[in-house]
């Protein structure tokens, strides 16, 4: 098939799902073409079966806000006449499928009929599209997509409960190549460059939004380490980074807190963890926690929207209510302060994050897209 995605390219979960899917369906013999308006940041194999279109917007002083939609539906279907592209997959509803039906519409004219699978990832329901001001666009754009899936079932129940949904909702939840994390771990680990032998390492990953909880990661942290010699990986980029730099501060383990930033080698991050926290306040899946422990790091979670359906209590982490920063310290301590149980917990989270293999989940989608094209 060729298809054409259209996502973030960011470091945000959406596009990190939308660019592995896309490389792995063109291993699976697809083409594929990315269509956003940077290279996707996971993107770095660019190979015959694999394109990337740039969304140019060029800047004009009477625009207030420059029409990045306007710009996206043109460039979709001049792609889609370029190079014979079959099916549609957005991810991430705003303005995305929006962008996709008005490309649809002007291409039908044409007498060319191009299937849109729509992808909703979380925010773009919980948090932005319930807005009063893009509802209407998302419930129009979610109702006009040939099939909408969405990455858990926790997901699907909030898209029906906040929009008048007419459409089929299908749960495909994201997925993690197991075998690449396997290859990944034959790299050195360089532990010793963050902490000591006698020191646990403690890792949050996020884009330090509200929406994470900073703060909590801080308190929960600064419980450790009151028990235990522990170091915590701070790793992103977002507002609440400032708040969360002072806190730590303030709190006097400003050396036992490390800002690292945006990384391209999380995996390098993670294989050195022996702990994830995400305390979010909502986390429509929590790919970051699937990645932890696929690289066999227990996460310690709050048990808001998919992450139940990720995270299996007891096994690969616990999860606790969201602001419930004593419960999460006291499992955090549970975990960490007995060898033989953190070895269990680390085997516990490789194994349930096997089930989400991409090898497992990719067939779910190409069974989607059979359908869509099918209904044309
Ligand atoms: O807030 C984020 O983590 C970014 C956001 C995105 O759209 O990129 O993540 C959402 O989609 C991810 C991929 O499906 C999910 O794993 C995240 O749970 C979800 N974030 C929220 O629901 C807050």
């Amino acid at each position: 098939m060729k298809i054409g995605i259209v996502c973030y390219p960011t470091f945000g979960g959406s596009g990190v799902v939308a660019t592995e899917l896309g490389l792995e369906l063109s291993r699976r013999g697809h083409e594929v073409h990315f269509i956003t308006y940077s290279q996707p940041v996971r993107l770095d194999q660019l190979s015959s079966n694999v394109r990337f279109h740039e969304v140019h917007v060029p800047e004009y002083p009477l625009f207030h806000y420059q029409p990045y939609e306007l710009a996206l539906s043109s460039k979709l279907v001049n792609m889609v006449k370029l190079h014979g592209i079959e099916l549609l997959h957005v991810h991430y509803a705003i303005p995305h499928a929006y962008a996709g039906y008005m490309a649809k519409k002007m291409l039908a004219e044409e007498g060319i009929e191009l299937p849109m699978v729509t992808t909703l990832h979380g925010t773009d329901i919980t948090l932005v599209g319930n807005h009063p001001f893009y509802k209407p666009a998302v419930t129009f754009s979610i109702n006009n997509s040939d099939v909408v899936t969405s990455v858990s079932e926790s997901l699907r129940t909030d898209t029906l409960n906040l929009f008048d949904i007419r459409k089929e909702i299908d749960v495909i939840p994201n997925f993690i190549d197991v075998t690449k994390c396997d290859r990944m771990s034959f790299t050195d680990c360089q532990r010793g460059l963050m902490a000591g032998d006698d020191e646990k390492i403690i890792t949050h990953i996020s884009n330090f939004r509200k929406v994470k909880r900073i703060d909590d990661v801080i308190k929960v942290f600064y419980e450790i380490q009151k028990k235990m010699k522990a170091k915590l990986m701070m790793v992103g980029e977002g507002p609440e980074k400032e708040m969360a730099e002072e806190m730590a501060i303030d709190l006097g383990i400003e050396e036992k807190v490390l800002f690292l930033g945006e990384s391209h080698e999380i995996h390098k991050i993670l294989c050195f963890s022996d702990l994830f926290l995400l305390p979010s306040r909502t986390e429509s899946f929590g790919l970051v926690a699937l990645e932890a422990m696929v690289h066999s790091v227990p996460v310690i979670s709050t048990n808001t929207g998919g992450l139940s359906e990720v995270n299996n209590a007891g096994v690969s982490g616990f999860l606790s209510d969201v602001g419930d920063v004593e419960d999460m310290a006291k499992n955090a301590l549970y975990i960490l302060s007995d060898e033989k149980r953190l070895k269990e917990f680390k085997r516990g989270a490789l194994r349930t994050a096997t089930k989400f293999d991409i090898n497992k989940i990719v067939p779910m989608y190409e069974a989607i897209y059979e359908k869509a094209l099918i209904k044309k």
